[in-house]
């Protein structure tokens, strides 16, 4: 179902995903391609025009999360927005507080109103409620019979209008409502006439039938596979009758998803159910965040997002790392501290006086006294500025250069960076844990 739309979808955003940043303009174009990918999926142009303002705004002003990427926002919302225009969140059925409970299904001829009836006498079962299935469609005999051989199928209770009945409908209607308290049936499941088209003569039957029985629910069922015109239709009878939920049929098929996404907005009724195949099991309770995702068709974009958020955690740490480097302590820092600690007079005097903590904190704990300052910052002098920079690089050969340098003998320039390496160690784990603290824990 809505392979179409979703390739298309996938395309526009796809467009993004390959752009660093949302400009102005890549946006106008990722939109204008959603905007034709909808409309083609036969999307009312009004649902559209709403769909992609909000959008837009909602893109501009990038108030979602701060772990996704521009072009990953972007998909989270048009998610967002497909979710919210088709109902935001599931709607269960109701059912009445006084049974019993009436499901009156309306719509179009060769919509699925027969086969849903018995699509939701199968559902209800499994609730544990004990319906019976009627039909009021009151002109066409084969109507009651294809109601009952549903039921027989199903196991299920079945009330059939005789002759009399059907042309009477008020009294037949009072007879369904004692029958069914008597049979103790605390679920009532009327199907009904359908026309190829609105007409006036029908919608006078079914308010008839609704003013009697008040039903708990007034359910659509419009063939997905027929666009707009379920739409159309869904909108008549609603101003006509009035409905309390929607069941979208058939979108097994190759429907194009414009009657999923329009149906919702311009009703304002929630779609509870869809049929997805012309079997009593092929009845799906309908969730909008779900059918989102499924139409936006990148396989679950839920994961794509959870992923993204992974991969923000993984850049988090690199950056942390970044950042550790950055601040690392090196050569130079030692060299400068060393400088400050020999203006500062005796340090072996000195340190007894310092606060605990720091980098002083650290120089007590590798033994230093004050010739061995003089010593290091000669060594230190000898060495080039990357060697300051980047310790590691140090080999060999360029221990030797810098003993060389630096007047004092090798063994000295070993455990010059073997200190070195010790305070640093100590340092960075101080920093770890300073800048561990700073990074909130949950998102
Ligand atoms: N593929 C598919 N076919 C369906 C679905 N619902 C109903 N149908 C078929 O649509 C046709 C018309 O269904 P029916 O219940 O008689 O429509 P009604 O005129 O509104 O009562 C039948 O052939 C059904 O088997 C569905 O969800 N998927
Ligand atoms: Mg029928």
């Amino acid at each position: 179902m809505f392979e179409q739309l979703s390739a298309r979808l996938e395309k526009a955003l796809k467009y993004i995903r390959g752009e660093g940043k949302l400009t102005e303009k890549n946006m106008a174009e990722t939109l204008r391609m959603i905007r034709l990918a909808l409309l083609e999926a036969d999307v009312n142009y009004k649902v559209v025009k709403d769909l992609i303002e909000r959008i837009r705004a909602r893109s501009l002003n990038q108030e979602v999360l701060d772990s996704l990427t521009p072009a990953q926002q972007v998909i989270k919302i048009v998610r967002d927005e497909l979710t919210a225009v088709l109902g935001r969140e599931a709607v269960p059925l109701r059912f009445s507080g006084h049974p019993p409970t009436i499901f009156m299904l309306v719509g179009l001829q060769g919509s699925g109103k027969t086969t849903s009836c018995g699509k939701l006498a199968k559902w209800c079962l499994s609730l544990h409620k004990n319906p019976l299935l009627i039909s009021f469609d009151l002109k066409r005999p084969a109507a009651q019979d294809q109601l009952k051989m549903i039921a027989g199928q199903l196991g299920l209770s079945f009330y059939g209008l005789n002759r009399e009945q059907t042309t009477l409908p008020q009294t037949a209607l009072k007879d369904v409502l004692l029958e069914a308290r008597n049979r103790g049936h605390d679920l009532i499941i009327v199907d009904t006439a359908g026309r190829l088209h609105v007409d006036e003569e029908l919608m006078a039957e079914l308010r008839l039938v609704k003013d009697i029985l008040q039903p708990t629910e007034i359910i659509y069922v419009g063939d997905a596979m027929t666009g707009q015109d379920a739409v159309r239709s869904a909108q008549a009878f609603e101003e006509k009758i009035g409905l309390t939920a929607v069941i979208l049929t058939k979108l097994d098929g190759d429907a194009r998803g414009g009657a999923a996404l329009s149906i919702v907005s311009v009703t304002e009724k929630p779609i509870k159910f869809i049929g997805t195949g012309e079997k009593f099991d092929k009845l799906e309770i309908f969730h909008p965040d779900r059918m989102a995702s499924r139409i936006l068709g990148m396989g679950d974009i839920l994961s794509l997002i959870e992923k993204a958020e992974r991969e923000t955690d993984v850049k988090e740490a690199e950056e942390m790392a970044r950042r550790l480097r950055r601040e690392e302590f090196t050569l130079d820092d030692f060299r400068k501290q060393l400088r400050q600690l020999r203006k500062m007079g005796s340090l072996s005097g000195l340190l007894k006086h310092l606060p605990s903590g720091g980098v002083f904190k650290n120089l007590s704990a590798v033994d230093m006294d004050d010739r061995k300052i003089l010593h290091f910052e000669a060594m230190i002098n000898s060495m080039t500025p990357r060697e300051r920079e980047d310790p590691r690089m140090i080999d060999g050969r360029r221990r030797l250069r810098i003993a060389r340098g630096s007047g004092r003998p090798v063994f000295e320039v070993n455990q010059l960076l073997k200190q070195f390496g010790e305070m640093r160690r100590m340092m960075r784990k101080s920093q770890f844990k300073k800048i561990i603290s700073t990074i909130p824990r949950s998102r």
